[in-house]
């Protein structure tokens, strides 16, 4: 389903009509997002001759930081009259990253069924994998030719966001897509780069799998602060954790899975995937959000109460007997 108040015509008078553009990523971005952002820059700066710059609060993962060597973590909020937000899913968040904003001009580009709509323009797309999918679409609309470059990225976002095709979002627009694009990119180079990982993430998720457990049909794992601290004292960077969650997903027996990371004290963060449960609704009702079989929150409490009070809630009724 696309929820869209723009259509193409309109963002292309946009685009024509700003001078700076400022694009800001989601809080801890993936590499979904950072591709997403450096298409749009490609775009703006080759199809209509203007400045993006690439704006993330939190630091890029060290693993893809040369990929993204442009993105900033602080700017001078003047200097823009429009911002892209990508994957920034709601009015809230948006707000959490950046301040000021008043004045501008507003577009919000994402794929998630959570987005909250803000901005003066919006383009979500939810049956898209990933907002890269959501990218080639409006490319196509367009008719801007697609360079390597350009294809680079939008392969990444997509083999990213989709487990390498192994989650159930990727549909026969992702297949067809990738099908076009095949040609314009080195497919082992992206694999590996989406894939690489330094030695001290495989301590981060031996810690993980060391703390696994099973209860009926749901597996958990979690990392404790003190746990982290362990870890950062030998270099290990908290950037780094993205999609841990990935390692557990496949086993056998379980219908709902789920990391609690707690990455500061007291503070966790939360990913939540499913096989039929609906996971965005648990989410939600802690704050997050996300789609149906995948889903994260963030919560001031440590990783133990927070595992307590997810477990409480699938106590419920509604959520059948996974428990048992
Ligand atoms: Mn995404």
């Amino acid at each position: 389903m696309l929820k869209t108040n723009v259509n193409f015509f309109d963002l292309r008078r946009i685009f024509i009509r700003v001078k700076n553009v400022l694009l800001v990523a989601h809080p801890n971005p993936d590499l979904d997002c950072l591709c997403a952002m450096k298409v749009i820059q490609f775009l703006l700066n080759r199809y209509f001759a203007k400045k993006a710059t690439l704006y993330s609060k939190d630091p890029v993962p060290s693993e893809y930081k040369h990929l993204f060597s442009d993105v900033v973590n602080t700017v001078i909020i003047d200097n823009f009259d429009c911002i892209i937000a990508v994957e920034v899913g709601s009015f809230s968040r948006f707000s959490e990253v950046i301040d000021k904003t008043d004045s501008k001009i507003i577009i919000n580009i994402d794929h998630h069924f959570s987005n909250d709509l803000f901005g003066n323009y919006y383009y979500v797309d939810i049956n898209s994998s990933s907002v890269n999918e959501v990218l080639y679409d409006i490319i196509k609309q367009t008719g801007i030719p697609i360079d390597s470059d350009i294809a680079y990225y939008l392969v990444m976002g997509v083999i990213s966001d989709t487990g390498g095709l192994s989650y159930n979002n990727v549909g026969s627009k992702t297949l067809a897509m990738l099908s076009e694009l095949r040609n314009y990119v080195d497919w082992q180079d992206i694999v590996r780069t989406i894939k690489s990982k330094n030695f001290l993430y495989y301590k981060m998720l031996a810690t993980l799998y060391n703390n696994i457990k099973k209860e009926g049909k749901i597996v958990y794992s979690y990392i404790t602060n003190q746990e982290f601290c362990e870890l950062e004292k030998k270099g290990f960077k908290k950037e780094d954790i993205n999609n841990v969650i990935e390692n557990i997903f496949f086993i056998q027996g379980a219908e709902l899975f789920f990391v609690v990371l707690e990455v500061d004290p007291g503070y966790s963060r939360v990913s939540l995937r499913s096989k039929e449960i609906d996971v965005e609704e648990i989410a939600s009702y802690f704050g997050g959000g996300g789609h149906k079989r995948a889903a994260g929150f963030r919560m001031k409490k440590t990783a133990q109460d927070v595992i307590d009070l997810i477990l409480k809630k699938l106590q419920e009724d509604k959520y059948g007997n996974i428990l048992s």
